[in-house]
């Protein structure tokens, strides 16, 4: 469905043709522009930014590039072509037509999954704000900005879901998104990676990288839903997703590339000649992946969780790939491996599939995850340097799930008390790798210039030059 733009709200679900909902949905909008001027990118609102806006869900259109400011981005409702007599790929009711309307059995549960889901997704742009003022390049700068609308997208979608399919419930819901923040002590966002500050570029790189990741395998979970609009709309969701990680993991490749031409340059690793060089060494970067990956981790759930096991008998979400796995698609009687405490000991033992989904698809994002590692470590290879990053335990700096009360080193030796106080400090980001990383966070804003602690990336946006004035500062 062609979509139009002179509609205050972009959509391709035929907005116009149901005035009650574009009603509702016009009156959510002035409290987004709201939230967005207070508490979305600081100091933008007049700066030209050379966006990709969404036009329709077409190869040829859902990547549609020029000058934005930002209050004026279209943000539109946009769903995946729907699939001829989809029928509805796992649990009890597997086989049955998809729905097009809520279950009413299973309304609750879906309105849950919906506003988990939604409420990550203003909670990264309000963790982001600052970021535009420490740019290290006009490139990055675009970049952040990219993410930033089309996280705001996503929390239309999930709003279009709450007010189109959970009356007056959903639209309660639905203000609620704006009115959760995160890190707020009094009304934080759900899950708790969200309510991490992100306040440095490293942070940010290292939160696309592993964070973002965790919203690839949740919505594809979630793209195979019985409920259709759900499933379509998370669909087109992960189309934009890619892009969010491909700045995470490009972002920490340009980062380890310079760190690597100064250590070239200097003949040393000596953390402290390479920090005063205007570069971060190696082990920080460790450190800081450490951090990123353990809280990314935890919003998998616990290892164990009945809630997953009724998401999916009831159709509501599916595994990782769901249609393509050759099984079943009931796991009455399967097994899944879990990791869990055992008398002083970790052990990897069979549980059953279905209370096991939530580990299942932490098994699948911690296997994508290292293939990005590895790819960073061929550039420490390619440089002639012995360290390698590292994943690290599962078990690691955990607070959710069955490890959530334990101490375990990133190699997943279990470890008392005293000792991880100790020892944290190696592991984890310090008060003073912090205020290195903030020292160097100096903004550059001419054209095709870097940071000290960057490298170019190796290409330009949409075939643009990586001089290109991708931001025009307003006045
Ligand atoms: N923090 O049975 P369990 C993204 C709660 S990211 C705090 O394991 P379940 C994005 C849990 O809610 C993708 N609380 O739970 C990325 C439950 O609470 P109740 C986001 C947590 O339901 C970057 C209790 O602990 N999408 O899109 O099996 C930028 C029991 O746990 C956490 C989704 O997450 C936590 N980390 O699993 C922008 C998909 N973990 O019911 C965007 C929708 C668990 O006892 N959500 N709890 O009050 C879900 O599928 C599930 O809610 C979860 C949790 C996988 C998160």
């Amino acid at each position: 469905m062609a979509v139009d733009y002179r509609e205050r709200i972009p959509n391709n679900v035929g907005l116009s043709g149901n005035r009650r909902l574009q009603r509702a949905l016009e009156s959510w909008q002035p409290h987004y522009l709201r939230w967005w001027e207070e508490l979305g990118p600081t100091g933008t609102q007049r700066d030209d930014i050379y966006l990709r806006t969404a036009i329709n869900v077409e190869a040829d259109g859902w990547a549609n590039f020029g000058y934005v400011k930002m209050p004026d981005y279209r943000w539109g409702i946009f769903l995946a072509k729907p699939e001829a007599d989809r029928a509805i790929p796992f649990g009890d009711h597997k086989g049955e037509p998809a729905w097009q309307e809520v279950p009413g059995e299973y309304r609750s549960a879906l309105r849950r999954l919906i506003v988990t889901q939604g409420d990550t997704e203003p909670a990264s742009v309000e963790q982001q704000r600052h970021l535009g003022q420490t740019c290290p390049s006009l490139y990055d700068l675009r970049n952040l900005f990219q993410i930033n609308v089309e996280e705001g997208r996503h929390l239309w979608a999930m709003v279009y879901l709450l007010h189109a399919y959970f009356g007056r419930d959903g639209r309660e819901e639905a203000d609620e998104m704006l009115e959760r923040h995160s890190g707020d002590p009094d009304r934080p966002r759900i899950l708790g990676a969200f309510n991490e500050p992100t306040p440095h570029w490293l942070s940010y790189f290292m939160f696309t990288y592993f964070t973002d990741r965790d919203g690839k395998y949740q919505l594809a979970s979630l793209a195979e839903s019985g409920f259709d609009p759900l499933a379509r709309t998370c669909q087109f969701m992960l189309t934009e997703e890619a892009h969010h990680m491909f700045v995470g993991e490009t972002g920490i490749m340009r980062v380890l590339q310079r760190t690597c031409e100064v250590m070239n340059e200097l003949r040393t690793d000596d953390p402290a000649r390479l920090r005063a060089a205007g570069v971060i060494d190696l082990p920080t970067l460790q450190r800081f992946l450490n951090f990123h990956f353990s809280v990314s981790v935890d919003l998998f759930g616990q290892e164990r969780s009945t809630n997953a096991a009724t998401y999916f008998t009831t159709g509501l979400k599916g595994r990782y790939h769901e249609t393509r796995v050759d099984d079943d698609h009931g796991l009455t009687d399967a097994t899944w491996p879990v990791h869990r405490l055992q008398e002083n000991r970790i052990v990897c033992e069979d549980e059953p599939a279905l209370l096991a989904l939530n580990e299942r698809l932490r098994d699948d994002y911690i296997a994508d995850s290292q293939r990005g590692i590895n790819r960073w470590n061929r550039v420490l290879e390619q440089h002639g340097s012995d360290f390698r990053l590292v994943l690290p335990h599962r078990a690691f700096h955990r607070a959710i799930g069955g490890f959530a009360d334990t101490y375990v080193a990133p190699d997943g030796r279990l470890l008392t008390e005293a000792e991880w106080r100790q020892q944290a400090g190696d592991w984890l980001p310090t008060d003073a790798d912090h205020a290195f990383v903030d020292a160097l966070m100096q903004p550059v804003t001419e054209p095709g210039k870097m940071a000290s602690w960057i490298s170019p990336p190796s290409r330009g946006i949409n075939g643009q030059t990586i001089d290109f004035e991708y931001v025009k500062f307003g006045s």
